[in-house]
């Protein structure tokens, strides 16, 4: 498998095409989350400050990470909104340090906000992911004015509601078809290349996850990122309460995405994530050389 990332910036690793770049892999990269914000749910805001922020980065990128994703708002069940400024103040200076550092890695700045997304990017972030979908909008245009690449996130309800268990007919196939939308608008506003993602946990409960993940690889025209790191549903199934014990349920989770051509896995503990994937990578192919996995 093959996935790749059009932009019209230099992207790190990325093979130069008319003063832009493509930026090609062919084993599932892991996004390494760096939450700038003082009360996010899975790491209780470790990295509040820009300077922890900047270091756990680099430590994400040694132990693996092909991709850093900054963000400076909680999305966890009952947080308040940020208001631009702030969210800006929290994510900028980490963004410009990662790039005078020149952090061998895509820097990816995590915003529903058009207005972040248009001063982050100024700033050096390679990728917009967007957990809103595009729906501010002056996202679109944002993004196809800095060249950049989009995630679009299926949600319902952002960030307060993102506990709540909506009611779904067919998760998959509405889940499907509003990627497939969303990927046609971004597309039509001219961005480079959009990363599809089925936003695990927003506004989703233990069963749409786990039909969705069951659904992988989904039906959508783009590469697919999965998120399950740290969520709720893990939490629920493995037993483990705290957010920050939920990184085994995690990796297995993102392992078996990967198996089912997720083309990013988005996590917390990079190192436990990059282990579970090499591993399971050197069983398959022992696997595969002695006849297949067994069925069960
Ligand atoms: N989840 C969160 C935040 N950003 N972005 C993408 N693309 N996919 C996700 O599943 C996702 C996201 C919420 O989790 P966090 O607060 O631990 O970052």
């Amino acid at each position: 498998m093959t996935w790749e990332l059009h932009s019209a910036k230099r992207l790190p690793g990325g093979r130069g095409v008319d003063g832009g770049s493509v930026w090609r892999w062919n084993r599932t990269a892991v996004m390494g989350i760096v939450n700038v914000t003082p009360d996010s749910f899975s790491d209780g805001g470790r990295f509040a400050d820009a300077t922890s922020a900047v270091e756990h980065a680099g430590e994400m990128v040694a132990a693996g990470a092909a991709i850093v994703d900054v963000g400076g708002e909680s999305t966890r069940p009952g947080a308040d909104p940020v208001d631009p400024e702030v969210e800006l103040s929290r994510v900028l200076p980490v963004i410009s340090a990662l790039r005078e550092e020149s952090l061998p890695a895509l820097i990816s700045v995590d915003t529903r906000h058009a207005v972040v997304a248009e001063a982050a990017t100024a700033a050096g972030a390679h990728l917009v992911n967007d957990v809103s979908g595009l729906d501010d909008p002056d996202m679109a245009g944002v993004c196809s004015r800095a060249g950049v690449p989009v995630v679009v996130v299926h949600h319902r309800g952002i960030p307060v509601a993102l506990g709540d268990e909506p009611e779904y007919g067919d998760v998959v196939a509405e889940v499907t078809a509003w990627l497939s939308d969303r990927i046609a608008m971004a597309r039509a506003a001219g961005i480079p290349s959009v990363i599809a993602d089925p936003g695990i946990g927003f506004g989703k409960g233990q069963r749409h996850n786990l039909a969705i993940l069951a659904a992988l690889p989904l039906d959508v025209d783009g590469p697919v990122l999965i998120g399950a790191s740290r969520k709720r549903f893990v939490g629920a199934i493995t037993g483990a309460a705290a957010a920050a014990d939920r990184d085994v349920g995690s990796a297995i989770v993102h392992v078996e995405a990967a198996r089912r051509a997720a083309a990013i896995v988005r996590v917390h503990d990079v190192v436990t994530q990059i282990q579970a994937l090499r591993m399971a990578a050197a069983l398959d192919a022992a696997f595969a050389a002695a006849g297949g996995r067994p069925s069960s």
